[in-house]
């Protein structure tokens, strides 16, 4: 899964997609590149973000979902509002890639239901401007598990089909860098809920710090390196799919991945 975000502020590619057609090359190219989905997302969720309003976000999204899905794209959408995955849904995008699973909106669960399109549903406890006051854990496999169980019936109760269900852990939401080594560690826990689990760690934080100079963190257009570690390991734990920034990099690393397994 390829990401694109057309927002001004996101950590990693903020500002420089903004534009239309700028948004829509650069989901041409990451599909080029092997992306077997590309992730557009029209509000940042980095630690700390102020939320954009729905007419914003919808605006920023829709456009773009609908020329790379008339290019034959499969695109998601990563929002928590259903009012925009309505639109991006009406646009062509097959997949909601909800971060927070539903919590945010009442809405969106049962659109996924109607529409019977697939839907992530992300390890999630708070928006953006105070999540990492809730990053507060024992056992943060064991919590993440029953969270996302809880969120899994939800959908069920809404109408989802199982076959729509994708989970993800949600690295760096609510969760400090041992939060998320520990959830890489014991990624096939997670796997034992049933269901396809998406991986998210591009560059964020938790790896700039892992890779800082002194107190200077690796800024995050270099770490696409540990990055694609994360991948492969992610891939060799029974990952669905992983969310990333370099797709070329991680389809070439997938491949290498895939061509070892197939001799061992
Ligand atoms: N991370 C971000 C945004 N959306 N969606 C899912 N399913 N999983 C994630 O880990 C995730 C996400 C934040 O990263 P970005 O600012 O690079 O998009």
């Amino acid at each position: 899964m390829g990401i694109l975000n057309v927002t001004p502020d996101s950590f990693s590619d903020g500002g420089r997609y903004l534009d239309v057609s700028a948004a829509v090359a650069h989901g041409l190219r990451l599909r080029d590149d092997g992306a077997d989905i590309v992730d557009v997302g029209g509000e940042s969720t980095r630690p700390g973000a102020q939320r954009v309003d729905a007419d914003t976000e919808a605006a920023r999204v829709g456009d773009v979902v609908a020329a790379l899905a008339a290019d034959g794209v499969p695109v998601s959408v990563d929002t928590t509002r259903a009012s925009v995955a309505r639109v991006a849904l009406d646009r062509g995008a097959v997949l909601v890639n909800d971060v927070s699973g539903g919590l945010a909106d009442p809405g969106m669960l049962p659109l996924a239901a109607e529409s019977g399109c697939r839907i992530v549903l992300m390890h999630w406890r708070a928006h953006s401007a105070t999540m990492q006051h809730h990053a507060e854990y024992g056992d943060v496999v064991a919590e993440v598990s029953a969270e996302l169980s809880g969120r899994v019936a939800a959908a069920r109760d809404a109408g989802v089909a199982d076959d729509r269900i994708v989970l993800d852990p949600g690295l760096g939401f609510s969760k400090l860098p041992a939060h998320n080594w520990e959830l890489s560690a014991r990624l096939p826990e997670l796997r034992d809920l049933g269901f396809p689990i998406l991986f998210g760690a591009s560059r964020k934080s938790y790896l700039g710090a892992l890779l800082a100079e002194g107190d200077a963190p690796r800024p995050p257009d270099a770490r696409d390196a540990a990055t694609l570690a994360t991948s492969v390991l992610a891939f060799d734990a029974g990952a669905w799919a992983v969310r990333v920034h370099d797709v070329r990099g991680t389809a070439d690393a997938r491949a290498v991945w895939q061509a070892t397994r197939r001799a061992g």
